[in-house]
């Protein structure tokens, strides 16, 4: 099959999902071109099979804005006339399912019939999409989809709740390749711990929504009660103010900052707790690849990270912002050798059940009703 996909390309987690999904089909023999402003971060373009679509926007004094969804549009155009795409996926609706939507009725202007799927991700729903001024055109363009999926549960329940949407949307939730994952790597523990230490971490893009300030209070009852270092993996609007915050709290030492890092399975292969408190979190898919990595989770217990983390068995989910709670659930975890040992095997027993494999071909099983159905 030839398949198009368009996300952002950046370190988000749709754009790794996007990225992911596509280098695998691109691995099974099909051929998958990337449409996007530039190339996905985690995209190995020497694997075969993958090609690469640069959307460029030209400044003219006169716009204020670029019209960024109408080169998109127009690239999307081109790019299925002259690769003769058989479908076209779109990964975040803002503005990739509106692009696609128009990009369709010109296609179809031109006799070329092109099926979309959009794959509602998170924010583009519950922060982005409900802003009065997006409403309108993300509803018209999720229900024109011919296919809509939802990487969890509960942002198909948001979706439905806050734009009424009337069309089917379909659970696929985001996965993991489970062979990654291994605890032994190149990466020495004693670069990032002394041995009476534990490692705890946290990963993201330090946006507000990912409460980095409960992070590091969570990190900091730890401590006072078994030594620990914490890993900040990711950057991001927040991270200045975590710097600051670390110093001024006097635990420099202690508080490894990484920045964006290629890295973060082998540091995840040292991690014994990791730490997601979000305010909203539609998946929270940093949090399935600690636990493929073995570690469990302790995380709020908003939006869809009841559907990844189970609460007593993987880690533990806790209401948004009781950091005293998480907390203690931290120590419980990493006071004990043995009950850590349990967690960690239901951890990562548990995200093996979220393989690439198996959610891919729900996807791939999507795209070929759409196809040929
Ligand atoms: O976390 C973000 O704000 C980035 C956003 C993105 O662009 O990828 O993440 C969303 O999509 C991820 C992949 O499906 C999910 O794992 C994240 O939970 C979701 N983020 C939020 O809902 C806040």
């Amino acid at each position: 099959m030839k398949i198009g996909i368009v996300c952002y390309p950046t370190y988000g987690g749709s754009g790794v999902v996007a990225t992911e999904l596509g280098s695998y089909f691109a691995r099974l023999g099909h051929e998958v071109h990337f449409i996007t402003y530039s190339q996905p971060v985690r995209l190995d373009m020497l694997q075969g099979n993958v090609y690469y679509h640069e959307v460029n926007v030209h400044d003219y004094p006169l716009f204020q804005y670029q019209p960024y969804e109408l080169a998109l549009s127009s690239k999307m155009v081109d790019t299925v006339i002259r690769e003769k795409l058989d479908i076209l996926h779109v990964h975040y609706a803002i503005p990739h399912a509106y692009a696609a939507y128009m990009a369709k009725a010109i296609l179809a202007d031109r006799g070329i019939r092109i099926p979309v799927v959009t794959t509602l991700h998170g924010t583009d729903i519950t922060l982005v999409g409900k802003n009065p001024s997006y409403k309108p055109a993300v509803t018209f363009s999720i229900e024109h989809s011919d296919a809509v999926t939802a990487v969890s549960e509960s942002l198909r329940r948001d979706t439905i709740a806050l734009f009424g949407i009337q069309k089917e949307i379909v659970v696929i939730p985001n996965f993991i390749e489970p062979e990654r994952y291994t605890r032994e790597n190149e990466i020495q523990r004693s670069v990032l711990a002394r041995p009476d230490q534990r490692i705890i971490a946290h990963v993201s893009n330090f946006r507000k929504v990912k409460r980095i300030p409960d992070v590091l209070a969570i990190f900091d009852a730890i401590q006072k009660q078994i030594p620990s270092r914490l890993l900040m993996i990711g950057d991001g609007p927040e991270r200045e103010a975590a710097e600051d915050w670390v110093r001024t709290n006097g635990l420099s030492s202690e508080v490894l900052f990484f920045g964006k890092t290629a890295d973060v399975e082998r540091l995840l292969a040292h991690t014994q707790l990791f730490l997601l408190p979000s305010e909203t979190e539609s998946f929270g898919l940093a949090s399935l690849e600690a636990m493929a990595a073995g570690s469990p989770v302790v995380s709020s217990n908003s939006g869809g990270l009841p559907e990844v983390v189970v609460d007593g068995v993987t880690g533990f989910t806790v209401k948004v912002g009781d950091v005293q709670t998480m907390a203690a659930k931290g120590i419980y975890l990493l006071e004990d050798d043995t009950r850590l040992a349990q967690f960690s095997a239901a951890a990562k027993a548990h995200a093996a059940t979220f393989s690439l494999t198996k959610l891919g071909g729900q996807y791939f099983s999507l795209y070929e009703s759409l196809v040929h159905g």
